[in-house]
């Protein structure tokens, strides 16, 4: 790439790269932004704007921008020119100002708000809309052609997939899905952190999502008639003091022709700017939930750890994570029930002397009702306005509250918990569940924080305590916890039956417990994992017997599973699970690694052709209910499919594989051997 130029014009700035053009109209106070070349602007009469706790806005559209600085930039992106606009403020308005950043080597464009507090007094700031820009519209086109939106969950559990303009939007369900802040006015499709749009038939694709997410949730909304696009950061209302200054996270807008190349970009630079943990190898082991759930006992744990030693060489697993039951109370962590009577630590030794490494499941953000936690510190969690306690969770036959982390007794708690729990009883992994309790909407004992901020303390809390140890999040916001976690659940529970037992086909239920749903977000979060941690697909379930999934449904859970390149856990009784099902798990062991690319990934909620271009694995879904033919785009103009399970030679395929029959819910895998002769 180029250099960044810098030159006025007379109606303002024009910064460029290789890649981009940004223009600037200074009396406008709109910015619009182009590939280099091609000549058509794609963002239009884009502005930048902030709503006030008290229900005031400010924008730069109408009210215009002077040039306040241009200077050179250097960061984790590389080298770059800033160039920061000052919005022109009437007497006694709050300053507004947006810096635009273009670098040297980056194809993508840099945005970040700021608001001065100009006033004697304090002032609160809801959100930033960093930007709010115009797509180009094709208004002929039939309501499903037209823009497809991809649409990130705000955590672990939350739906991520793309949808149409002429869809509705998914629904949030607060407090477990979805508390964050939701769009005024109906008509949008709202995703949080990051948002790809495409139009094939523009051949266009934008992707503006936020690189920072520290301090701040994100969300990008597209609205469905007007082709809006809005980048807005979050403040949650908190104070900013007179003459202070509080900054939005920062944005990031790409412009390009491949929407799966975007979405690789955005991933690589958002763990850049936020420093994502590596780990060694993609981690694996055995996982006591989707068996024995929260009825687990010492015995059981054993029982499988001894047959996990017996089958070693067939099945080398590392970790064995001990998952919810082993607790007293929730909150209640140091404390083991009667199930466990030789205690964690006397576990986690047995565990090591059959040569595995011990995991551990914690809710450490949760504290029950009924848990001597709570009774001990009822003013350990957030409250609501009128001074209730907020809960994060109704569950375990009890309403559980939200900690706030904002709190410095809650802060050395944590780290108590988390010390005794590795230091003391030797546990190597810790899986902390339902952390998104921690960023619940509230009043906390530190006004000055964000939801963001608070989640992200108790979040540091435990990264303190147990040192560079394996932190599996699970139930985590996305953006904050990036640069914490090693490893982080992408989708919703599995469960040995692919459909939600209930609400299924309504949308509210795709975070639901379900084989589909726990793969459909595995599939369509593939640009995570190796990026922002390793992505945990959630367990495979191998068994035969105590599930309702078919033996084509056994292998699409365990075949995408695999494909995704991510953690591999397996959560079967391993003294019962027949030979047969245990050399599939042995099989797929070794594809560890490289993520799959959903090649469909723009056409359907549930792509059908998963491709590995390292290992050149190409795995096919029949997601319907029916036998079907399915046709897929080749990912190479022709190839020899040769059956990943069989061996078996498939022919030769041109252009598009096309397999016939498949039953309901079955997948096959190939590898795709080149034509050279
Ligand atoms: C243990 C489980 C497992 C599992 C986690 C998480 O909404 N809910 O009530 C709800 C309950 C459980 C749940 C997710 C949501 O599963 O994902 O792997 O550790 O907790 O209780």
């Amino acid at each position: 790439m180029a250099d960044v130029r810098f030159h006025d014009t007379p109606t303002g700035p024009v910064l460029e790269n290789g890649s981009l053009r940004l223009t600037v109209g200074l009396d406008e106070g709109e910015f619009s932004l182009g590939r280099v070349g091609n000549g058509d602007e794609i963002i239009t009469g884009a502005s930048t704007g902030a709503e006030l706790a008290n229900g005031a806005s400010l924008t730069s559209r109408g009210a215009g921008f002077n040039v306040a600085e241009v200077q050179p930039v250097e960061d984790a992106h590389g080298r770059g020119t800033a160039v920061a606009l000052r919005r022109r403020a009437a007497a006694g308005e709050p300053g507004l100002a947006l810096t635009l950043t273009l670098y040297e080597e980056q194809p993508f464009a840099v945005l970040q708000s700021h608001l001065t507090n100009t006033a004697g007094r304090p002032l609160r700031v809801q959100a930033f809309h960093v930007m709010r820009a115009s797509l180009p519209t094709t208004p002929s086109t039939p309501p499903d052609a037209g823009w497809r939106f991809y649409r990130n969950g705000w955590q672990s559990w939350s739906p991520t997939l793309t949808l149409s303009p002429g869809d509705a939007d998914i629904p949030p369900l607060p407090p477990v899905v979805d508390p964050a802040t939701r769009p005024p006015g109906q008509g949008h499709l709202v995703s949080d952190l990051v948002a790809t749009v495409t139009d094939p038939a523009l051949g266009q694709t934008v992707t503006a999502g936020f690189l920072s997410t520290a301090d701040q949730f994100s969300q990008v909304w597209l609205h469905a008639e007007t082709s809006a696009l809005t980048a807005t950061s979050y403040a949650d209302g908190i104070e900013v003091g007179p003459g202070a200054e509080l900054s939005s996270e920062r944005a990031v807008v790409d412009i390009t022709r491949d929407p799966l190349l975007a979405l690789h970009r955005y991933g690589d630079a958002l763990g850049r700017e936020m420093g994502a943990l590596s780990w060694p190898h993609v981690t694996t082991g055995w996982c006591s939930w989707y068996h024995y759930f929260q009825h687990v006992s010492e015995d059981d744990i054993v029982a499988n750890l001894e047959r996990l030693a017996e089958l070693r060489d067939e099945l080398p697993l590392e970790y064995v994570q001990v998952d919810d039951g082993f607790q007293a109370g929730i909150g209640d962590w140091l404390t083991p029930n009667d199930k466990f009577p030789h205690g964690m630590a006397w576990l986690a030794r047995r565990i090591h002397e059959r040569g595995f490494k011990a995991g551990l499941w914690l809710a450490p953000f949760l504290a029950g009702a009924k848990s001597r936690l709570f009774a001990e510190h009822p003013d350990w969690a957030v409250r609501d306005a009128a001074g209730g306690t907020v809960v994060g969770i109704q569950n375990w036959e009890q309403l559980c509250y939200a900690m706030d982390c904002t709190r410095p007794e809650v802060i050395d708690w944590l780290e108590h918990v988390f010390r005794t729990v590795t230091d003391d009883w030797g546990y190597d992994y810790v899986k902390i569940d339902f952390i998104y309790a921690a960023a619940v909407e509230g009043v906390r004992h530190d006004p000055r924080a964000t939801r963001a901020q608070a989640y992200r303390r108790g979040l540091e809390a435990i990264r303190r305590a147990v040192g560079d140890r394996f932190i599996l999040g699970c139930g985590a916001p996305i953006g904050p916890s990036v640069g914490i976690v090693n490893g982080m659940r992408i989708g919703p529970d599995v469960a040995p039956h692919w459909y939600p037992l209930v609400g299924r086909g309504g949308r509210s239920s795709l975070s639901f417990p379900a084989a589909v749903n726990a793969l459909r977000n595995t599939i369509n979060r593939f640009w995570m994992h190796n990026r922002l941690w390793l992505s945990d697909p959630d367990c495979l379930l191998l068994r035969d017997s105590e599930t309702a999934l078919t033996p084509d449904e056994v292998r699409t859970l365990a075949t995408v599973i695999a494909m995704s390149g991510g953690m591999i856990l397996d959560s079967d009784d391993l003294t019962r699970l027949p030979a047969e099902r245990r050399r599939m798990l042995s099989r797929l062991l070794p594809l560890r690694g490289e993520a799959a690319v959903p090649l469909d990934l723009f056409d359907r909620d549930l792509p059908r052709a998963l491709w590995r271009a390292g290992d050149r694995l190409l795995a096919v879904v029949n997601w319907a209910d029916e036998e079907a033919d399915v046709i897929v785009q080749l990912p190479v103009p022709a190839a020899r499919l040769k059956d990943f399970w069989t061996g078996d030679d498939s022919g030769v395929q041109r252009g598009t594989a096309t397999l016939r029959r498949l039953p309901p819910h079955a997948s096959r895998v190939f590898t795709l051997e080149s034509l050279e002769d």
